[in-house]
């Protein structure tokens, strides 16, 4: 048993010593240390040796596999630099990769990118203003005068008597005409504060404001506008329809609604069996908004609209309850 354990020693250190690639150096260790490996079938013998022999043989086995394995180890840690020195150190491409949970834009987000990017492809440039906003700003200048019945429409969150979260992203048509001459061309995003709550009013929303003004504009160049907006958001079969309303600062103004997206126009419980849906206001710049800003409306001319971000994200991906947008649910986050 002896001389079997010293042929073993000295043909493993051979060919370990040997071994050139990490494959080889496996198959060593297989054949020799492994469970089924030259050693152990020798460990198993020695049960049945006289208990006179045991000890020694026992001692020189455990030598020998102390030995072989400390080699086979040194051996692993050549050949793993010498590979990574080249620059072919294995991947194992079977391994299951790492799962990364990938976030994404909010869906009401997406809509407002989707809305800016048709709007600055026809030629408008974004303009911002400020979420707190002087009863000058959001009302008087745009033709709502203290105590006009129409500021009961805007239920809004005051601050204090001059100052309060703005109730539509109107006030900055007037920001941006009083700072700059026409041609102007612009939109303005942002979120928007009414005292409103229900599965289709929320507290904070979103608007995208439309202003255009010019020597000349009319209320066909409008109706173009939002008629490429609404086949581009939706699809080219969704029809527009305008209907006369008021807004203190358009003249005419209208109310823009869609043929049901749900329905096509046919009738459903989402559009009321009306077949349509409003999704915007607009109209014609009011001259006592030019003259606030110092324009003069015998020269100038030109349009307005604002829409409900929400209002469009619903119509388009079929949800019926806007508080599903702020209550943070992941199942219903991860559908957009
Ligand atoms: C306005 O806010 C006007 N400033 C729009 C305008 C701009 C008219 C320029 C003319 C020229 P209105 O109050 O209708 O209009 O609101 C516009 C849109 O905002 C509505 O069509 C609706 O889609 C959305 N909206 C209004 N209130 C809420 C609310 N509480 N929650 C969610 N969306 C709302």
């Amino acid at each position: 048993m002896i001389e079997q354990l010293k042929k073993i020693q000295t043909e493993a250190t051979h060919e370990i010593s040997a071994v050139e690639d990490l494959g080889s150096l496996e198959d060593l260790r297989v054949k020799y240390l492994g469970r089924s490996g030259l050693l152990s079938q020798l460990i198993k013998q020695i049960g049945s040796l006289p208990a006179d022999e045991k000890p020694l043989i026992g001692k020189l086995t455990n030598e020998t596999k102390g030995l072989l394995e400390a080699l086979w180890q040194e051996k692993l840690a050549q050949l793993k630099q010498k590979a990574a020195e080249q620059g072919d150190e294995k991947i194992d491409l079977t391994l299951p990769a790492y799962s990364f949970f990938v976030g994404h834009k909010h869906p009401i987000t997406q809509i407002m990118e989707e809305a800016c990017s048709i709007f600055t492809r026809l030629g408008f440039s974004i303009a911002e203003g400020p979420e707190v906003e002087s009863d000058y700003y959001n009302f008087q200048a745009l033709n709502f005068p203290k105590e006009h019945p129409a500021r009961d429409m805007h239920d809004s969150f005051y601050i204090s008597d001059d100052v309060l979260l703005r109730t539509h992203t109107s006030p900055v048509q007037v920001r941006i005409m009083e700072k700059s001459r026409p041609p102007i061309r612009i939109i303005a995003p942002g979120k928007v504060y009414r005292r409103d709550a229900d599965i289709t009013h929320s507290p904070m929303f979103h608007q995208i404001e439309g202003l255009l003004v010019d020597t000349s504009s009319s209320f066909s160049d409008l109706k173009g506008i939002l008629t490429v907006f609404v086949h581009q958001m939706f699809d080219p079969q969704t029809k527009l329809r305008f209907r006369t309303s008021f807004f203190p600062f358009t003249e005419p103004s209208a109310e823009v609604d869609i043929s049901c997206v749900m329905c096509r126009g046919k009738g459903c419980r989402v559009c009321s069996n009306s077949g349509w849906l409003e999704i915007l206001g607009a109209g014609m710049v009011d001259p006592e908004v030019f003259k606030a800003v110092g324009y003069d409306p015998e020269k100038y001319m030109g349009f307005a609209f604002g829409m409900g971000v929400e209002r469009i994200t619903m119509l388009k991906y079929g949800i019926n309850d806007i508080r599903l947008f702020y209550e943070n649910d992941l199942r219903f986050l991860r559908q957009f």
